[in-house]
């Protein structure tokens, strides 16, 4: 099979404050999607600002920088098939209050600087979050044993 795709996902310190880990990973695995690297971290400012760097000039940029500093953080790099796009669908509107029941932040979250859990929005952004996150030696290479049914 080709290599799947891979995107990075983040539970951020809401998320995790809430209980809310279990029942996020636990929809990723349910549609099907493979769990290659997970880590909990306490994010640095200068991590912050790196992950963030697009959103440096923006008003709510060290309000966000704080908030994702501000408690352990769920680090997850998640593969499979269209994996960039499925993920920001499962997750919803940046701001709950558009987020859709059903979706990740339409279930969880009530507002845009504390919407629970981040994902690349494209493949260069996910490589690019990925690299930041993890090392290659932190992420594994390995068959789901219900990858010959779901593809
Ligand atoms: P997303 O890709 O859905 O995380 O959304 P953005 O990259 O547009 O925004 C990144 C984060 O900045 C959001 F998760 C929350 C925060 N943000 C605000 O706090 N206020 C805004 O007006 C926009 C984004």
């Amino acid at each position: 099979m080709a290599e799947l795709e891979r995107t990075f996902v983040m539970v951020k310190p809401d998320g995790v404050q809430r209980g809310l880990v279990g029942e996020i990973i636990s929809r990723f695995e349910r549609r099907g999607l493979k769990i290659a690297a997970m880590k909990m971290l306490v994010v640095s400012d200068e991590l912050a600002k790196q992950h963030y760097a697009e959103h440096a000039s923006k008003p709510f940029f060290p309000g966000l920088v704080g908030f994702i500093k501000s408690g352990p953080v769920v680090a997850m790099v998640v593969e499979g098939k269209n994996v960039v796009p499925l993920v920001r669908s499962m997750l919803g509107a940046t701001n709950p209050a558009n987020s859709n029941p059903g979706t990740i932040r339409g279930d969880f979250a009530l507002d845009t600087g504390r919407n629970v859990i981040h994902a690349s929005d494209s493949p260069e952004s996910a490589k690019r979050e990925i690299s930041l996150y993890f090392n290659t030696s932190e992420i594994a290479t390995y068959s789901r044993i219900d990858e010959q049914w779901l593809y």
